[in-house]
């Protein structure tokens, strides 16, 4: 069970007890890094985002409870500016670098955003957005009006915390799930720490000398959690890469010494490709203790191979934008490949079926998990169908076994019916992936007269191969029952993908239709 005070700044948590808790040495470690090789300590941090909290109340009128909008790419700046906007007791609105004027003006207008600190080179897009009253404040671009030049006038002056309840509002965090439909999620300061207090410190485990790493943008909870939360609340150091796509996410491993990897299946498995069969040896990858995957599902082929190559078990995860982050995971000599682990201590998971009983062991249902953070959406009617009874509804189909390990079926929309058959369309894209010339797969269903429903199969060739159909139909024959052969191959350069990784298999559905 886990206890906060009434009174509780995540902010303050992360940052001021931190440096407190390491005594005299705390303001001297190391807290984050650029791919330059700049080192921030944790007092130079605090020095910095005590300058920006500064500058949100005295210069820009920033009030408790305001909500102000971050956007840049990830980097020391962003996570201080975070930080700040969490001291000064307003609420974060993170987005993506990546988002464009019409979703940017959406997200606005949905939170009620008030003020945005935006990264200068990507300030375009926010402007087109023209949202009604909002006063933008860039910051790097070296102008007069810039967020960093304004916070160097208060250099040298502590910032004292607002004292936020536990339950104040700290992030809105979007989801466009798969659909891009966006939902804002809310979720309070006790929930931040509550994310570090059970995932992280029960399955990572980090230690005050980790150096954390990965690419998932700061802007998705995933990377929120893994490369800003986690590291602070154990008194860690992060890896933050403004462009940490996986080609060069490798030589950045290796030279920063990272210890701890968060990343998702995909960059895992292009990781491999680009490699070439024996060029893991050329990166050091001797400090890495810990590497985990979550966002997607993770094939037990994709674990294997990175096992095979780099000696490390993948720590597989499932988390959601509106619990925060992972609820499910398991490490070292716990993890079962092909599996997602078990519940994370202080979280409870079942599997039910529609009308939310609890299904046997061995039987697919709907999972449903409860614990320390829940979804509270901004006014939306789908809060009611993601949280039934207290429990939420994720919107995946799982089995559980008997020993409590939790086994990814599908997306609960995304079973595949043919022929009176249920099939699992991650199942099929396994299969597809154990194919030693396919890169990405991803299956889904198409309406057909006689079947109800067929199969079809995009895949991805592996560069420079030629991948044909008739080839990857024998394969299939192989590997699985009739029923669940895909009846139709389409062979992508990529599949679509939202900003955060996710397959749009919706766009792949309308592939089909047009
Ligand atoms: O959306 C996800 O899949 C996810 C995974 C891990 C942590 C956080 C999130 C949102």
């Amino acid at each position: 069970e886990l206890a906060y005070p009434d009174r509780l700044n995540c902010g303050a948590e992360l940052l001021d007890a931190t440096i407190a808790r390491f005594g005299p040495d705390g303001a001297g470690r190391p807290a984050f890094r650029d791919g330059s090789g700049t080192v921030w300590t944790y007092g130079g941090l605090r020095d910095r985002v005590d300058r920006l909290a500064h500058v949100l109340t005295a210069d820009l009128g920033v009030v408790p409870g305001n909500r102000v909008l971050l956007r840049g790419p990830t980097g020391p700046w962003l996570a201080a500016c975070w930080l700040a906007v969490m001291k000064a007791g307003a609420v974060a609105v993170t987005v993506l670098p990546q988002q464009r004027a019409q979703e940017l003006a959406t997200v606005c207008a949905m939170a009620r955003v008030q003020h945005a600190l935006c990264h200068a080179d990507v300030l375009d897009d926010l402007v087109k957005a023209e949202v009604p009253g909002l006063r933008i404040t860039p910051y790097g671009g070296g102008t007069p009006d810039d967020l960093l030049r304004l916070a160097e006038k208060h250099a040298g002056r502590p910032f004292a915390a607002v004292p936020t309840s536990a339950d104040d509002v700290a992030l809105i965090a979007f989801t466009s799930g798969t659909t891009g439909r966006p939902k804002g999620c809310m979720h309070f300061h006790r929930d931040l720490l509550a994310v570090a207090d059970t995932f992280s410190r029960h399955v990572l485990r980090p230690r005050p000398d980790d150096v954390f790493a990965g690419s998932p943008p700061l802007g998705f909870t995933f990377g929120l959690g893994g490369l800003v939360v986690f590291p602070l609340r154990a008194g860690a150091s992060a890896l933050l890469l403004e462009d940490a796509v996986p080609r060069r996410l490798l030589p950045a491993l290796a030279q920063h010494r990272a210890t701890v990897l968060f990343t998702a299946p995909t960059a895992y498995r292009t990781m491999l490709d680009a490699l070439g069969p024996y060029d893991v040896g050329m990166y050091d990858l001797s400090a890495l203790r810990r590497c985990v995957s979550a966002g997607e599902n993770l094939p037990a082929a994709t674990w294997r191979a990175w096992y095979e190559r780099t000696g490390l078990r993948i720590v597989n995860g499932i988390g959601a934008t509106e619990l925060l982050h992972i609820f499910i995971s398991a490490a070292d000599e716990d993890i079962r490949p092909g599996t997602t682990g078990r519940v994370v201590p202080g979280w409870e998971a079942r599997v039910v079926d529609r009308a939310g009983r609890a299904v046997a062991d061995g039987e697919p249902g709907l999972l449903a998990v409860r614990g320390p953070v829940g979804c509270r959406y901004l006014a939306d009617p789908r809060q009611a169908e993601y949280v039934r009874d207290g429990w939420n509804l994720t919107g995946d189909t799982y089995v559980r076994d008997g020993e409590g390990y939790f086994r990814y079926v599908a997306r609960a929309d995304d079973m595949i019916v043919s022929a009176g058959y249920n099939i699992a369309g991650p199942e099929v894209e396994e299969a597809l992936l154990r194919h030693p010339d396919v890169m990405e797969a991803a299956v889904v269903g198409r309406p057909d007269e006689r079947r109800g429903q067929i199969v079809v199969a995009y895949t991805v060739p592996r560069e420079g191969v030629v991948l044909t159909e008739d080839a990857l139909r024998a394969f299939m024959r192989a590997e699985l029952a009739p029923h669940k052969c895909p009846r139709s191959f389409v062979f992508l350069p990529a599949l679509p993908r939202t900003a955060t990784g996710k397959l749009q298999r919706f766009r792949l559905r309308d592939h089909g239709a047009g």
